[in-house]
């Protein structure tokens, strides 16, 4: 007990004194550049630099009523994909990243299948094998509104790697529920609404 409580402690310690460092070389900085507003606006520019957003509009498909939105925001390792949803039917309906960035078929099949880049089968995002676009489902009210919230450090805005990168792909949303069994599709049915990630 009193080891933890002293290993503890000695975190504590260390981690303060790091913070003290930080703040001491913040001080230093100023103080040589003789506090300038030039250089304050520089240090939020680094910070805004490290977090990338896209806002994106559904387009509906297969003549459904869907209208909605989607936002994708990369915060260091990590993308969040908020989406907002309405004109659905109620219950479930899957939601995934389809490998082509169009949607200009009246049915969205121009935006191809789900997006693959590791060869994986289709299945649950995180649980043994699944494709990189394997979002899962969303739940519509009664109403017909749906929202998802979805965190990952495995995709990227925008970045070199292609098997992480989201931008130039599309977001499809279908008419069914997605089994995260049958093969290559979930079973999931047609597709209701599409954006481009762009
Ligand atoms: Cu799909
Ligand atoms: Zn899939």
């Amino acid at each position: 007990m009193k080891k933890n409580f002293l290993m503890l402690a000695t975190l504590g310690l260390i981690t303060l004194t790091s913070c003290d460092k930080k703040e001491e070389n913040v001080v230093v900085t100023d103080e040589t550049v003789t506090v300038d507003e030039t250089v304050v606006d520089e240090t939020d520019g680094v910070v805004e630099e490290d977090v990338k957003t896209l806002d994106l509009t559904f387009s509906p498909a297969s003549d459904s009523n869907l209208s909605g939105t989607a936002t994708l925001t990369q915060n260091g390792e990590e993308v969040t994909l908020d989406v907002n949803l309405s004109g659905l039917t109620p219950g479930p309906h899957a939601i995934h990243i389809h490998e082509k960035g169009d949607c200009s078929a009246p049915d969205a099949s121009s935006a191809g299948g789900h997006w693959n880049p590791t060869g994986e089968e289709h299945g649950k995002f995180n649980v043994e094998g699944f494709h990189m676009g394997d979002i899962g489902n969303l739940e519509a009210d009664e109403d017909g509104n749906a929202t998802l919230t979805f965190t990952t450090d495995k995709w990227c805005l925008d970045c070199d790697d292609e098997s992480e990168n989201l931008v130039g792909r599309s977001i499809i949303i279908h008419e069914g529920e997605d089994d995260f069994t049958t093969q290559p599709t979930g079973n999931a049915g047609g597709r209701i609404g599409c954006v481009v990630i762009e």
